[in-house]
């Protein structure tokens, strides 16, 4: 008798559990609603960067945005072979450099192509932005 009461007691925490389980589980598994006030996106411009008949690829390094300048308008920072800034409101060069040299080299031959992620920071702390690009080679 004592056995038959510890079962169904068993059985009645048993589907508390799994009751609690399945409410949990069908929470979780709401469908997430995009944020009002997002709407389609739109296609500023394209192309920037790129010169009068083609463009340097970059596979799979992804552009970065900061405003290097410090002029309150965000810059977009490409990198393909070269490192392209441009501006963010209408896609203009702002400037470029070869890759594996700083800008007082505008002519040098670029070292490889850009395979990770851009990385923007303030790297030796003296207040001002850095970009950190990785190439292959093993250039940095
Ligand atoms: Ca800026
Ligand atoms: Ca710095």
């Amino acid at each position: 008798m004592r056995i038959c009461f510890s079962t169904r007691r068993f059985i009645r925490i048993t589907t508390l559990i799994v009751l609690i389980g399945m409410l949990t589980a069908s929470s979780l598994a709401s469908p997430v609603r995009a944020t009002p006030g997002f709407g389609s996106p739109v296609l500023k411009w394209q192309l920037g960067g790129c010169y009068s008949s083609w463009c340097e690829t970059g596979w799979y390094s992804s552009p970065a945005t900061a405003d290097l300048d410090g002029d309150g308008q965000v810059e977009v920072i490409a990198s393909a072979y070269s490192i392209f800034v441009l501006n963010g409101s209408n896609g203009a060069l702002k400037w470029k450099m070869s890759s594996g040299h700083d800008r007082s080299q505008p002519a040098a031959s670029n070292v490889g192509r850009t395979w990770p992620g851009i990385v923007v920071a303030d790297v030796d702390n003296d207040g001002g932005m850095e970009l950190v690009t990785a190439h292959s080679g093993g250039w940095v």
